[in-house]
C-alpha cells in the first residue's frame, strides 16, 4: 500500500499533539482495553504500526458498524478446493463455502442421500469425480441484470456446469457435459439466462473415441466447440434435453461471454492454439508454449445462438452421446459460426454494458483490442469475409471489425466495466496492476498497483448490463510479504479497491486459502431473497416438501426386505425414536426431519463410528443412510451447532452380531488393504520403462518461468503391463512448456475425466509419478495448472 510521507508527517504532528497518549504506551501492541482515552490508543495503535492516514481511513472503510448491512455478496470460484466462497463488500468477511463437487462434513454436501444423488449428477461416464476445479460463476440475469435467483459456475478440469440456488446458497444440480474432456468457457450466462455458456478447451474426440495421436487425425476427427446448456428457469435447471453444442476446429476454445444490447443472441469466445500444436517435445519439437504461439493471431469465435437454436428446433443437428450437436460444416452453411482474428493467445473476452464494443486482451499482447458489434453485423450481413479457416469457417476482416487498440500495460487478461459510459478496469498480470481506462475513446485513465500477479478481477455486477462501480477487487495470485507464513501453500490475496472517485484507491487485502481461485461475481445484497430457515419439512435438494417429512409425534421404524426405516425428528435436544435396534449387516434409512424453526436450530446428526453423517439446518428433511457393519452400540449423536453442550436425547443404535457377515466383512477388508498394498509396491517399482528425453527435460529447465500448459496422454486399449497402471501413461513426464514439470511454484497436476478423481500437488522442481488407471480408451488431456 503506498503511503505518502506528507500524511506520515501529519500524524507526527498530531501525535505530537497528543504526546501523553504516546509516553503512556510501548512501542509494539498498544493495548486498547487498557487505555482510557480511545483516541490516544488509536493514534498509538497508528504510530506502532507505522499506518498512514490512508490506511487508517481503508481500515474504517471495510469496516461496517456490527451487525451493519453489507452492500453485495460475492461469490467466489474456489478452484481446486471445490467450492464457491461467499464473501460480502466492503468488509471482504468469508460468510459462506458452497460445496459443490467434493464431499463437505460442515453442510453435509455428499453424505446425506438427497445431496448424494446430486453429486451423483456429476459422475462421467459412470466414473465418480469427488473433486473439481471451479472457475468461473455467474448470476442469473433478467434482461441482463443479476436477478439475485441463480449462480451457476464451472469446472474446469471435469467439464461440468453447477447450478447454486441463491434462496439458501446450495448445489442444486450438476450436470455433466456429454462431449467435452474439459471446459474453460463458462459459465456465462445469456441475458435472460436463456442459456449457459460453455466452451470446451482442450480439443477431444466428440464421441469420445480413441485416435491416434498424429496431427492428421487430431485435424480431422479431435474438435472444441461450445455447448449451450439450457436452462429452464420455471424448475430452475438446466434442461439437457434442449442444450446444444456447436463444434470449432481444435483451435483450444477458451474463455466466452454472452451478447447483449447491441450483441444480443451471440456468443463470444476465443481461442489459443489456432496452430493446432499437438506437443511432442520427446520428439524434438517446440514445447507447448512455443507450439502454440507461432502464428500472430487466434481466432474469437462469434456464435449466432439465436439462429443455432433455430437450426436445432429443426431437427438439422447431429445426435452424438445423447445431445444435439451441431457439425461444422452445418455451421458454416447456416453460418451459424465466424472468425476475427485476435492477437495471438488471448484469455479474457468481455462484452460492455451495452453490448457493442468487445474486449479482447491476453499476456502476449500489451494491447486490449477492441471490437465494435455494428461493424461485425455489418460484415456479417454483407458477407464481406476476408478469407476461410480450413474447416471453411468465414473470417472477417480483423481490422474492419476492430473500434479500436489501446496500449494498457504487460499482460493485460481480464476487463470489468463500471457505472461510467465508457470505463473500464482490466487486470494486468504481468504488471500486477490493474488499469483504468476508456473503451469508446480509447485511452488509459489510472493505474493501481496490486500484489501480486493479478488473474481476473471484479467490478460490482461489472460483468452485467447494470454495472456499478464503487468497488473494485483485484484477485491476485501472490501473496508475497503480504500475510503470516502458513508454510509452502500459499493463500491467494483479494484486495478490495475504491473506484468511486477519479483514481483508485487500496481498501483492504484478504488472504483466500484454497487451491487457486479464479473469477468472482458480486451482487447487490437487496436484489437477493435468502431463506432464514426451510419451510418445515424442506427437502433443500428440491426446495420442495419431503415426501418423508414427518411431525413431532409421527416417528416410527419400519422393516422391510432391504433393511430398516427410521422415522424420526430433530431437535437441539436430540432424536425421535431414541433407540434402534438392528442386526449386523443391515442397512437403516434415517429419513429425519428437523423440527427445529429459529435460525440456530441447525443439527448435526451423526452415528459414531460408521462414517454416517449429515447437516439439519432447521426445516430440513433429509435421509442418512447406515450400513451397520460392525456388531455392537453406536450413539446417534445430535450435536446442536450453536450450542457448547451435547445434547441430553442422544439416541442408542444397537446391532445384534452376525457371525456370516462378520467373517465376510472381514475377508473384504483384508482383501481391500492387500489390494492397497498391491498399488503402493507398484507404484514404488523401479522397473517402469523410462520415457523422457535429455533434451526434453533441457529444454524444460531452461524455460524461464513455465505458466502451465497441457500435454496429451494416449490411453492404448492394450492391457496394463502391471495391475492398475496403464505402464506407459504412468511413465509419460508431464509438462508445463516442455515435457518435464518444473513448476516455478506449487502445482497442481491431475488427470481429466477417464483417470477420475486425481489431483496432486507437485512441489517446485519435484518429480512425481502418479499411477493411472485409464479405465477405458480415448485420448485425454492431461492437465498441468499453475496457480
Ligand atoms: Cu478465468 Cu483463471 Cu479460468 Cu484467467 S481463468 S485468471
Amino acid at each position: 500500500m503506498k503511503r505518502s510521507s506528507r500524511s506520515k508527517l501529519t500524524w507526527l504532528l498530531v501525535l505530537g499533539l497528543c504526546g501523553g497518549a504516546l509516553a503512556l504506551l510501548g512501542r509494539t501492541s498498544p493495548g486498547v482495553a487498557q487505555n482510557p482515552d480511545p483516541k490516544g490508543a488509536l493514534l498509538a495503535i497508528a504510530e506502532s504500526r507505522g499506518l498512514s492516514t490512508d490506511d487508517m481511513v481503508s481500515a474504517v472503510a471495510t469496516y461496517p458498524k456490527p451487525g451493519g448491512d453489507e452492500e453485495y455478496l460475492c461469490l467466489n470460484s474456489g478452484g481446486q478446493a471445490s467450492s464457491i466462497v461467499a464473501y460480502t463488500v466492503p468488509s471482504m468477511r468469508i460468510v459462506k463455502y458452497i460445496p459443490i463437487s467434493a464431499p463437505d462434513s460442515a453442510t453435509g454436501f455428499h453424505y446425506d442421500e438427497e445431496s448424494r444423488a446430486i453429486a451423483a449428477q456429476g459422475s462421467i461416464q459412470g466414473q465418480e469425480i469427488t473433486w473439481g476445479d471451479t472457475h468461473h460463476p455467474a448470476f442469473s440475469e433478467t434482461a441482463g441484470r443479476y436477478d439475485g435467483d441463480f449462480a451457476f459456475i464451472n469446472d474446469k478440469a471435469n467439464p461440468r456446469i453447477f447450478v447454486v440456488d441463491l434462496r439458501d446458497l446450495e448445489t442444486k444440480q450438476i450436470v455433466a457435459n456429454p462431449i467435452w474432456r474439459s471446459n474453460h468457457g463458462g459459465a456465462f450466462v445469456t441475458p435472460n439466462t436463456e442459456y449457459v455458456i460453455e466452451a470446451a478447451q482442450y480439443p477431444s474426440t466428440v464421441d469420445h473415441k480413441y485416435v491416434p495421436l498424429e496431427q492428421g487425425y487430431f485435424n480431422k476427427y479431435m474438435r472444441g466447440g461450445i455447448t449451450f446448456n439450457r436452462f429452464d428457469r420455471e424448475a430452475g435447471r438446466i434442461d439437457t434435453k434442449r442444450s446444444f453444442t456447436i463444434l470449432a476446429p481444435p483451435y483450444m476454445q477458451d474463455l466466452s461471454d454472452a451478447g447483449k444490447g447491441e450483441s444480443y443472441g451471440y456468443s463470444f469466445t476465443n481461442s489459443l492454439c489456432s496452430e493446432r500444436y499437438i506437443g511432442g517435445i520427446e520428439k524434438g519439437r517446440p514445447p507447448f508454449e512455443a507450439g502454440c504461439s507461432a502464428r500472430d493471431m487466434d481466432y474469437m469465435h462469434v456464435v449466432d445462438w439465436k439462429k443455432a437454436e433455430q437450426v436445432v428446433a429443426a431437427g438439422k443437428a447431429t445426435r452424438i452421446r445423447g445431445h444435439d450437436v451441431i457439425p461444422i460444416e452445418l455451421a458454416v452453411k447456416e453460418r451459424l459460426l465466424f472468425l476475427i482474428p485476435e492477437p495471438k493467445s488471448p484469455h479474457g473476452v468481455d462484452v460492455s454494458p451495452d453490448g457493442r464494443y468487445i474486449v479482447v486482451s491476453g499476456k502476449l499482447d500489451t494491447h486490449a483490442s477492441v471490437y465494435d458489434m455494428v461493424k461485425i453485423k455489418q460484415l456479417i450481413e454483407a458477407e464481406d469475409f476476408a478469407d476461410h479457416d480450413p474447416y471453411g469457417l468465414p473470417i472477417l476482416d480483423y481490422r474492419k471489425a476492430l473500434h479500436g487498440q489501446v496500449q494498457l500495460g504487460l499482460g493485460p487478461l481480464h476487463t470489468q466495466f463500471d457505472r461510467r459510459d465508457g470505463v473500464a478496469y482490466t487486470s494486468l498480470f504481468i504488471d500486477s496492476q490493474v488499469v483504468k481506462w476508456d473503451y469508446k475513446e480509447l485511452r488509459v485513465l489510472d493505474k493501481q498497483s496490486v500484489h501480486y500477479n493479478i488473474g481476473h478481477l471484479v467490478s460490482m455486477q461489472g460483468d452485467s448490463q447494470g454495472p456499478r462501480g464503487k468497488y473494485l477487487i483485484a484477485l491476485n495470485k501472490l501473496t508475497i510479504d503480504r500475510f503470516a507464513g502458513v508454510g509452502p501453500l500459499h493463500p491467494q490475496n483479494h484486495q478490495l479497491i475504491s473506484v468511486e472517485g477519479d483514481t483508485m484507491r487500496m481498501l483492504y487485502d484478504m488472504p483466500l486459502p484454497m487451491g487457486e481461485p479464479h473469477y468472482t461475481v458480486c451482487i447487490d445484497t437487496a436484489t437477493l431473497r435468502l431463506e432464514d430457515v426451510y419451510a418445515p419439512g424442506t427437502d433443500p435438494s428440491t426446495m420442495a416438501r419431503s415426501p418423508h417429512a414427518i411431525e413431532a409425534g409421527e416417528e416410527r421404524i419400519e422393516r422391510g426386505d432391504s433393511g430398516v426405516l427410521v422415522y424420526g425428528t430433530l431437535t437441539r435436544k436430540g432424536i425421535t425414536p431414541a433407540q434402534v435396534d438392528v442386526q449386523q449387516g443391515e442397512t437403516v434409512l434415517f429419513r429425519l426431519t428437523n423440527l427445529e424453526t429459529d435460525p440456530n436450530g441447525t443439527v448435526e446428526f451423526s452415528v459414531a463410528g460408521l462414517d454416517a453423517m449429515s447437516v439439519f439446518p432447521p426445516g430440513k428433511t433429509g435421509t442418512v443412510a447406515v450400513r451397520v457393519t460392525q456388531p455392537g452400540l453406536f450413539a446417534l449423536r445430535v450435536e446442536a451447532v450453536d450450542n457448547p453442550f451435547p445434547a441430553r436425547g442422544f439416541g442408542l443404535l444397537s446391532a445384534r452380531p452376525d457371525a456370516a457377515f462378520d467373517r465376510q466383512r472381514r475377508q473384504e477388508v483384508a482383501a481391500a488393504q492387500a489390494a492397497r498394498k498391491r498399488l503402493a509396491a507398484s507404484a514404488a517399482a523401479t522397473s517402469f520403462r523410462r520415457w523422457r528425453s535429455k533434451e526434453a527435460s533441457g529444454r524444460a529447465e531452461s524455460s524461464p518461468k513455465p505458466r502451465g500448459g497441457k500435454g496429451l496422454s494416449t490411453a492404448s486399449t492394450r492391457s496394463a503391463k502391471r495391475p492398475g497402471c496403464v505402464t506407459r501413461t504412468a511413465t509419460v513426464p508431464l509438462l508445463p512448456g516442455g515435457n518435464t514439470l518444473i513448476a516455478s511454484r506449487p502445482a497442481t497436476l491431475n488427470s481429466t475425466v477417464p483417470f477420475g478423481s486425481v489431483s496432486r500437488l507437485v512441489r517446485r522442481k519435484s518429480t512425481v509419478s502418479p499411477c493411472f488407471t485409464s479405465t477405458w480408451a480415448g485420448v485425454i488431456p492431461l492437465r498441468v495448472s499453475v496457480p
